[in-house]
Protein backbone atom coordinates (compact mmCIF):
# COMPACT_ATOMS: atom_id res chain seq x y z
CA UNK A 1 0.00 0.00 0.00
CA UNK A 2 1.40 3.64 -1.00
CA UNK A 3 1.69 6.25 1.54
CA UNK A 4 -1.19 8.42 0.12
CA UNK A 5 -3.44 5.36 0.53
CA UNK A 6 -2.42 5.03 4.70
CA UNK A 7 -3.07 8.96 5.27
CA UNK A 8 -6.29 8.13 3.40
CA UNK A 9 -7.10 5.51 5.99
CA UNK A 10 -6.48 7.12 9.40
CA UNK A 11 -8.08 10.26 7.83
CA UNK A 12 -11.91 11.16 8.40
CA UNK A 13 -13.64 7.90 9.45
CA UNK A 14 -17.01 8.18 9.50
CA UNK A 15 -18.49 8.68 12.77
CA UNK A 16 -19.36 4.54 14.55
CA UNK A 17 -22.36 4.43 17.17
CA UNK A 18 -21.90 3.26 20.74
CA UNK A 19 -25.07 2.72 23.12
CA UNK A 20 -26.75 4.77 20.45
CA UNK A 21 -24.24 7.81 20.61
CA UNK A 22 -22.29 8.70 17.52
CA UNK A 23 -18.45 9.15 18.23
CA UNK A 24 -14.81 9.73 16.07
CA UNK A 25 -13.93 6.32 15.45
CA UNK A 26 -11.04 6.14 17.77
CA UNK A 27 -13.04 7.80 20.22
CA UNK A 28 -15.55 4.68 19.89
CA UNK A 29 -12.30 2.43 19.90
CA UNK A 30 -11.33 3.85 23.15
CA UNK A 31 -14.83 3.50 25.06
CA UNK A 32 -13.66 -0.42 26.03
CA UNK A 33 -10.37 0.34 27.51
CA UNK A 34 -11.79 2.96 29.43
CA UNK A 35 -13.65 0.26 31.41
CA UNK A 36 -11.21 -0.11 33.06
CA UNK A 37 -10.76 3.48 34.11
CA UNK A 38 -10.33 3.89 37.87
CA UNK A 39 -11.61 7.27 39.26
CA UNK A 40 -10.15 8.34 42.64
CA UNK A 41 -12.72 10.86 45.30
CA UNK A 42 -10.50 13.80 44.52
CA UNK A 43 -10.17 13.57 40.69
CA UNK A 44 -12.38 16.80 39.17
CA UNK A 45 -14.30 15.91 36.26
CA UNK A 46 -14.17 18.82 33.46
CA UNK A 47 -17.19 18.13 31.16
CA UNK A 48 -18.74 19.75 28.35
CA UNK A 49 -20.26 19.50 24.61
CA UNK A 50 -17.64 20.25 22.60
CA UNK A 51 -16.41 23.55 21.63
CA UNK A 52 -18.13 24.82 24.92
CA UNK A 53 -14.59 26.28 26.70
CA UNK A 54 -13.31 23.32 27.73
CA UNK A 55 -10.06 24.36 27.30
CA UNK A 56 -10.31 27.63 28.89
CA UNK A 57 -11.70 26.24 31.94
CA UNK A 58 -9.20 23.54 32.23
CA UNK A 59 -6.59 25.76 31.79
CA UNK A 60 -8.41 28.02 34.66
CA UNK A 61 -8.45 25.07 36.85
CA UNK A 62 -4.74 23.80 36.10
CA UNK A 63 -3.54 27.70 37.40
CA UNK A 64 -5.79 27.91 40.34
CA UNK A 65 -4.20 23.98 40.91
CA UNK A 66 -1.02 25.49 40.97
CA UNK A 67 -1.57 28.55 42.32
CA UNK A 68 -1.53 30.69 39.64
CA UNK A 69 2.16 29.80 38.49
CA UNK A 70 2.02 30.26 34.67
CA UNK A 71 5.83 28.66 34.52
CA UNK A 72 4.07 24.97 36.57
CA UNK A 73 1.35 25.39 33.70
CA UNK A 74 3.70 25.44 31.03
CA UNK A 75 5.29 21.86 31.70
CA UNK A 76 3.15 20.43 29.03
CA UNK A 77 0.39 20.52 27.05
CA UNK A 78 -3.23 20.93 27.87
CA UNK A 79 -4.42 17.66 26.78
CA UNK A 80 -1.28 16.14 28.89
CA UNK A 81 -2.16 18.24 31.70
CA UNK A 82 -5.86 16.96 31.79
CA UNK A 83 -6.17 14.01 30.39
CA UNK A 84 -8.89 13.58 28.01
CA UNK A 85 -10.59 9.91 29.48
CA UNK A 86 -12.07 9.05 25.64
CA UNK A 87 -9.24 10.40 23.56
CA UNK A 88 -7.61 8.15 21.08
CA UNK A 89 -5.71 8.76 17.37
CA UNK A 90 -2.78 7.44 15.64
CA UNK A 91 0.27 9.46 16.64
CA UNK A 92 -0.76 10.37 20.18
CA UNK A 93 -0.73 9.16 23.49
CA UNK A 94 -4.54 7.92 24.23
CA UNK A 95 -5.97 9.68 27.45
CA UNK A 96 -6.10 6.07 29.52
CA UNK A 97 -1.92 6.62 28.56
CA UNK A 98 -1.97 9.87 29.62
CA UNK A 99 -3.62 8.95 33.02
CA UNK A 100 -1.21 6.72 33.75
CA UNK A 101 1.48 9.44 34.05
CA UNK A 102 -1.20 11.93 36.19
CA UNK A 103 -0.56 12.26 40.08
CA UNK A 104 -3.70 13.45 41.98
CA UNK A 105 -5.25 15.84 42.53
CA UNK A 106 -5.63 14.88 38.60
CA UNK A 107 -7.89 17.21 36.52
CA UNK A 108 -9.48 15.15 33.80
CA UNK A 109 -11.68 15.88 30.71
CA UNK A 110 -14.72 14.49 28.88
CA UNK A 111 -17.74 15.28 26.67
CA UNK A 112 -19.52 11.92 26.87
CA UNK A 113 -23.39 12.05 27.55
CA UNK A 114 -24.23 10.61 30.20
CA UNK A 115 -25.01 6.89 28.66
CA UNK A 116 -21.51 6.63 28.05
CA UNK A 117 -20.20 7.90 31.23
CA UNK A 118 -17.63 5.49 33.06
CA UNK A 119 -19.92 4.64 36.64
CA UNK A 120 -16.72 4.78 38.63
CA UNK A 121 -17.18 8.89 38.48
CA UNK A 122 -20.49 8.82 39.81
CA UNK A 123 -19.82 5.88 42.38
CA UNK A 124 -17.00 8.00 43.76
CA UNK A 125 -19.02 10.79 44.01
CA UNK A 126 -16.25 12.63 41.66
CA UNK A 127 -16.88 16.87 41.31
CA UNK A 128 -18.13 18.14 38.57
CA UNK A 129 -17.42 21.38 36.39
CA UNK A 130 -19.81 21.35 33.42
CA UNK A 131 -19.29 24.52 31.22
CA UNK A 132 -22.31 25.01 28.49
CA UNK A 133 -22.14 27.20 25.48
CA UNK A 134 -25.09 28.88 23.41
CA UNK A 135 -26.38 26.54 20.56
CA UNK A 136 -25.52 28.88 17.50
CA UNK A 137 -22.14 29.82 18.57
CA UNK A 138 -21.09 25.76 18.95
CA UNK A 139 -22.70 25.05 15.72
CA UNK A 140 -20.46 27.40 14.36
CA UNK A 141 -17.39 26.57 16.11
CA UNK A 142 -17.83 22.59 15.64
CA UNK A 143 -18.21 23.14 12.08
CA UNK A 144 -14.80 24.64 11.70
CA UNK A 145 -13.08 22.57 14.08
CA UNK A 146 -14.81 19.54 11.78
CA UNK A 147 -12.76 21.01 8.97
CA UNK A 148 -9.21 21.11 10.86
CA UNK A 149 -9.69 17.81 13.07
CA UNK A 150 -9.61 15.40 10.38
CA UNK A 151 -10.47 12.40 12.93
CA UNK A 152 -13.92 13.80 11.78
CA UNK A 153 -16.05 13.05 8.84
CA UNK A 154 -16.13 16.07 6.39
CA UNK A 155 -18.58 18.40 7.87
CA UNK A 156 -19.99 19.15 4.12
CA UNK A 157 -21.89 22.27 3.58
CA UNK A 158 -22.25 24.74 6.67
CA UNK A 159 -26.24 24.54 5.63
CA UNK A 160 -25.48 20.17 5.68
CA UNK A 161 -23.45 20.83 8.66
CA UNK A 162 -26.04 22.82 10.64
CA UNK A 163 -28.71 20.14 9.47
CA UNK A 164 -26.82 17.31 11.26
CA UNK A 165 -26.01 19.55 14.24
CA UNK A 166 -29.70 19.81 14.90
CA UNK A 167 -30.48 16.07 14.49
CA UNK A 168 -27.47 15.06 16.82
CA UNK A 169 -25.69 13.41 13.95
CA UNK A 170 -22.33 14.92 14.96
CA UNK A 171 -19.45 13.39 16.93
CA UNK A 172 -21.15 13.23 21.09
CA UNK A 173 -24.74 13.31 19.51
CA UNK A 174 -27.19 15.83 20.62
CA UNK A 175 -26.10 19.22 22.36
CA UNK A 176 -29.78 19.50 23.18
CA UNK A 177 -30.14 16.18 25.79
CA UNK A 178 -26.41 16.99 26.54
CA UNK A 179 -27.08 20.08 28.27
CA UNK A 180 -30.27 19.28 29.86
CA UNK A 181 -29.28 15.79 31.18
CA UNK A 182 -26.16 16.81 32.48
CA UNK A 183 -27.95 20.20 34.37
CA UNK A 184 -30.28 17.04 35.62
CA UNK A 185 -27.04 15.13 37.12
CA UNK A 186 -26.79 18.41 39.30
CA UNK A 187 -29.37 17.66 41.42
CA UNK A 188 -28.15 14.75 42.74
CA UNK A 189 -24.19 14.97 42.17
CA UNK A 190 -22.09 17.47 43.44
CA UNK A 191 -21.82 19.55 39.95
CA UNK A 192 -21.02 23.32 39.14
CA UNK A 193 -22.84 24.32 36.13
CA UNK A 194 -20.59 27.38 34.14
CA UNK A 195 -21.93 28.80 31.20
CA UNK A 196 -19.22 30.20 28.51
CA UNK A 197 -21.10 33.88 28.00
CA UNK A 198 -20.99 34.12 31.82
CA UNK A 199 -16.48 33.56 31.84
CA UNK A 200 -16.53 35.89 28.71
CA UNK A 201 -18.56 38.38 30.78
CA UNK A 202 -17.33 38.65 34.08
CA UNK A 203 -14.39 36.01 34.32
CA UNK A 204 -13.62 36.78 37.76
CA UNK A 205 -16.98 36.15 38.70
CA UNK A 206 -16.89 33.01 37.38
CA UNK A 207 -13.41 31.74 38.78
CA UNK A 208 -14.54 32.93 42.34
CA UNK A 209 -17.38 29.95 41.84
CA UNK A 210 -15.03 27.84 40.93
CA UNK A 211 -12.69 28.23 43.84
CA UNK A 212 -15.69 28.14 46.23
CA UNK A 213 -16.55 24.82 44.65
CA UNK A 214 -13.34 23.34 44.66
CA UNK A 215 -12.73 24.38 48.19
CA UNK A 216 -9.79 26.52 47.52
CA UNK A 217 -8.84 29.96 48.26
CA UNK A 218 -6.07 32.29 46.73
CA UNK A 219 -5.08 35.86 47.13
CA UNK A 220 -7.23 38.52 44.92
CA UNK A 221 -3.87 39.27 42.91
CA UNK A 222 -3.43 35.80 42.26
CA UNK A 223 -7.11 36.01 40.51
CA UNK A 224 -6.22 38.77 38.46
CA UNK A 225 -3.53 37.23 37.17
CA UNK A 226 -5.34 33.95 36.39
CA UNK A 227 -8.13 36.19 34.27
CA UNK A 228 -4.98 37.70 32.51
CA UNK A 229 -2.83 34.35 31.78
CA UNK A 230 -6.41 32.73 30.68
CA UNK A 231 -7.66 35.13 28.19
CA UNK A 232 -8.00 34.39 24.71
CA UNK A 233 -5.43 36.45 23.58
CA UNK A 234 -3.07 34.88 25.40
CA UNK A 235 -4.59 31.16 25.05
CA UNK A 236 -4.11 31.60 21.09
CA UNK A 237 -0.28 32.55 21.51
CA UNK A 238 0.46 29.74 24.13
CA UNK A 239 1.76 26.81 22.74
CA UNK A 240 0.78 24.89 25.77
CA UNK A 241 -2.77 25.59 25.03
CA UNK A 242 -3.46 26.62 21.95
CA UNK A 243 -3.09 22.50 20.57
CA UNK A 244 0.00 23.80 17.99
CA UNK A 245 1.95 20.48 19.42
CA UNK A 246 -0.70 17.87 18.23
CA UNK A 247 0.49 16.83 15.09
CA UNK A 248 -1.31 18.18 11.82
CA UNK A 249 -2.42 14.50 10.77
CA UNK A 250 -5.14 15.03 13.70
CA UNK A 251 -5.79 19.33 13.48
CA UNK A 252 -4.78 21.44 10.80
CA UNK A 253 -4.75 24.62 11.91
CA UNK A 254 -3.55 26.15 8.16
CA UNK A 255 -7.25 25.33 7.80
CA UNK A 256 -8.89 26.92 10.86
CA UNK A 257 -7.23 27.99 14.52
CA UNK A 258 -8.36 25.84 17.29
CA UNK A 259 -8.00 28.98 18.88
CA UNK A 260 -10.13 30.83 16.36
CA UNK A 261 -12.45 33.60 17.46
CA UNK A 262 -13.34 33.37 21.09
CA UNK A 263 -16.22 35.65 21.40
CA UNK A 264 -19.69 35.15 22.04
CA UNK A 265 -22.23 35.67 19.34
CA UNK A 266 -20.16 34.87 16.10
CA UNK A 267 -22.86 32.73 14.65
CA UNK A 268 -24.13 35.88 13.11
CA UNK A 269 -21.39 35.76 10.74
CA UNK A 270 -22.08 32.44 9.37
CA UNK A 271 -26.19 31.75 10.07
CA UNK A 272 -28.54 33.29 7.20
CA UNK A 273 -31.82 34.70 8.24
CA UNK A 274 -33.44 31.78 7.08
CA UNK A 275 -30.99 29.21 8.94
CA UNK A 276 -31.91 31.26 12.21
CA UNK A 277 -35.12 31.23 11.68
CA UNK A 278 -35.31 27.63 11.06
CA UNK A 279 -32.80 27.17 14.03
CA UNK A 280 -34.82 29.34 16.26
CA UNK A 281 -38.02 26.93 15.56
CA UNK A 282 -36.67 23.53 16.20
CA UNK A 283 -34.73 24.98 19.24
CA UNK A 284 -38.19 26.09 20.75
CA UNK A 285 -38.99 22.31 20.29
CA UNK A 286 -36.15 20.96 21.68
CA UNK A 287 -35.83 22.98 24.82
CA UNK A 288 -39.22 23.62 25.51
CA UNK A 289 -40.04 23.44 29.33
CA UNK A 290 -35.95 23.79 30.08
CA UNK A 291 -35.25 26.87 32.35
CA UNK A 292 -31.60 27.13 31.49
CA UNK A 293 -30.71 30.98 30.76
CA UNK A 294 -28.71 30.35 27.56
CA UNK A 295 -27.53 33.45 26.24
CA UNK A 296 -26.42 33.93 21.83
CA UNK A 297 -24.97 37.21 22.65
CA UNK A 298 -23.75 39.61 25.40
S1 LIG B 1 -12.89 21.10 22.40
O1 LIG B 1 -12.17 20.70 21.17
O2 LIG B 1 -14.28 20.63 22.36
O3 LIG B 1 -12.21 20.72 23.64
O4 LIG B 1 -12.95 22.69 22.29
P1 LIG B 1 -13.29 23.71 23.48
O5 LIG B 1 -12.04 24.07 24.18
O6 LIG B 1 -14.43 23.21 24.28
O7 LIG B 1 -13.85 24.96 22.66
C1 LIG B 1 -13.08 25.70 21.76
C2 LIG B 1 -13.74 27.06 21.64
O8 LIG B 1 -13.43 27.83 22.83
C3 LIG B 1 -12.73 29.01 22.46
N1 LIG B 1 -11.77 29.37 23.51
C4 LIG B 1 -11.86 30.52 24.22
N2 LIG B 1 -12.77 31.52 24.21
C5 LIG B 1 -12.55 32.58 25.05
N3 LIG B 1 -11.49 32.66 25.87
C6 LIG B 1 -10.56 31.69 25.92
N4 LIG B 1 -9.52 31.78 26.74
C7 LIG B 1 -10.73 30.54 25.06
N5 LIG B 1 -10.02 29.41 24.85
C8 LIG B 1 -10.68 28.73 23.90
C9 LIG B 1 -12.08 28.63 21.15
O9 LIG B 1 -11.66 29.78 20.45
C10 LIG B 1 -13.21 27.88 20.47
O10 LIG B 1 -14.29 28.72 20.09
P2 LIG B 1 -14.44 29.45 18.66
O11 LIG B 1 -15.81 30.06 18.66
O12 LIG B 1 -14.29 28.39 17.61
O13 LIG B 1 -13.36 30.50 18.62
Amino acid sequence: MGSMELIQDTSRPPLEYVKGVPLIKYFAEAMGPLQSFEAWPDDLLISTYPKSGTTWVSEILDMIYHGGDQQKCSRAPIYIRVPFLEFKAPGAPSGMETLKETPAPRLLKTHLPLALLPQTLLDQKVKVIYMARNAKDVAVSYYNFYNMAKVHPHPGTWDNFLEKFMSGNVSYGSWYQHVREWRELGRTHPLLYLFYEDMKENPKKEIRKILEFVGRSLPEEVVDHIVKCTSFKEMKANPMTNYSTLPSSIMDHNVSPFMRKGVAGDWKSTFTVAQNEHFEAHYAQKMAGCDLPFRSEL
